[in-house]
């Protein structure tokens, strides 16, 4: 008999048919068993594919007796209500970001799951498993470079459909930064700024691309990240650390480099974010896989879902006003985000008096 974690895939768009593919072909230990998807059609060519069986009802996907795992890759407004059901049924479950998409019903997620007093729920901020990312988090925690000072981030996409707003930009995409930047510093993000400066002629009317997002840690440590998605090039994510005793740089996608005959030097570019990621993909579904039949997770938690929301929902205000916003996580209650307070602005100096 097999032992294989037989897992329901929700959600078989770009991100969730990858994952199947990955499920069935790559990860030891794993079975797609069921899919679904609101587009009836898709979720029963991708089950075919696979001999998975298609579902049309979510909820009867997550309650199939013959399912062991989620793996949930569904649009984010339905991810508090399969949360809610994985929770209800003990079950694990692999969320692609975001956990959710208000604070409120991230917060209620972690507190649930946290009564239950088993750890169910992982996220899907795949950085953390990209062997770059690992290598850094572990020269920086390891005191390598000394105190960390500054995190100077890059994210920058060739092209998206217009409904990628700047708001989406930080939902969708600086989100990335605000884990990553957790996951390697360690600490909470505090406080976020977000600068618009020109945009590029590609973007639709009214939507700043790029920007620049300034995060401060617990420490006091910044993290800058200009956020790009609509450059024309390739995938390009680099981060650099600096810190008081040196500094370090990720993502510089130097893979084969070709001298030719007619003179030039160089290698290709990474197209998106699955050719840059897809080592870290795999490593994170096998790792969820065997975390899942023992019991537990192996990667970013509920909590760190709910702190990347909540980051992200303070950069998407400190974006509408302009204002720079406080994000305050401790404790149990749920999170504040709270613009900073007016200042006076620049007082212009009391020169009475100083000239004889
Ligand atoms: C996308 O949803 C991702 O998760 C990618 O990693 C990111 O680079 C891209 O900007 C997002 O839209």
């Amino acid at each position: 008999m097999s032992d294989d974690l037989r897992i329901a895939v929700l959600g078989v768009g770009m991100m969730g048919a990858f994952h199947v593919d990955a499920l069935s072909r790559r990860v030891r230990g794993a079975k797609v068993a069921v899919v679904n998807d609101f587009l009836a059609d898709k979720a029963a060519e991708v089950a075919g594919v696979v001999g998975a069986r298609a579902e049309s009802d979510p909820m009867a996907a997550i309650n199939d007796s013959d399912v062991d795992a989620v793996l949930l890759a569904s649009p984010g407004a339905a991810h508090a209500e399969q949360l809610n059901a994985c929770l209800d049924r003990g079950i694990p479950v692999l969320c692609e970001k975001p956990l959710t998409t208000d604070i409120a019903s991230a917060h209620a997620i972690v507190q649930k799951e946290k009564a239950l007093g088993k750890q169910l729920i992982q996220v899907g901020f795949m950085r953390r498993f990209d062997p770059e990312y690992t290598a850094l988090q572990k020269l920086i925690a390891d005191g390598g470079l000394g105190k960390p000072l500054m995190v100077h981030c890059a994210h920058r996409n060739p092209a998206v459909g217009d409904h990628f707003n700047s708001e989406f930009m930080i939902r969708d995409s600086v989100v990335h930064e605000v884990d990553s930047a957790r996951f390697l510093l360690g600490e909470e993000l505090t406080s976020v700024e977000v600068i618009r400066g020109a945009s590029t002629s590609n973007a639709p009317h009214g939507v700043h691309d790029p920007i620049l997002v300034i995060f401060e840690t617990e420490s006091g440590a910044l993290v800058t990240v200009e956020s790009f998605v609509r450059t024309g090039v390739a995938y390009e994510v680099r981060t650099e650390v600096v810190g008081e005793r040196g500094s370090a740089l990720i993502g510089l996608d130097q893979n084969l480099q070709v001298k030719s005959t007619d003179g030039r030097w160089g290698g290709a570019i990474t197209p998106g974010f699955v050719e840059r990621f897809g080592q870290a993909y795999d490593i994170e579904l096998q790792r969820w896989v065997d975390a899942a039949k023992a019991g537990t997770i192996d990667g970013p938690s509920a909590w760190d879902g709910y702190a990347a929301v909540a980051v992200c929902e303070a950069g998407v205000q400190a974006l509408r006003s302009g204002v720079k916003f406080h994000v305050h996580l401790a404790g149990g209650a749920v999170a504040a985000i709270e613009p900073e307070e007016p200042h006076a602005g620049i007082q212009a100096p009391d020169l009475e008096g100083a000239w004889p």
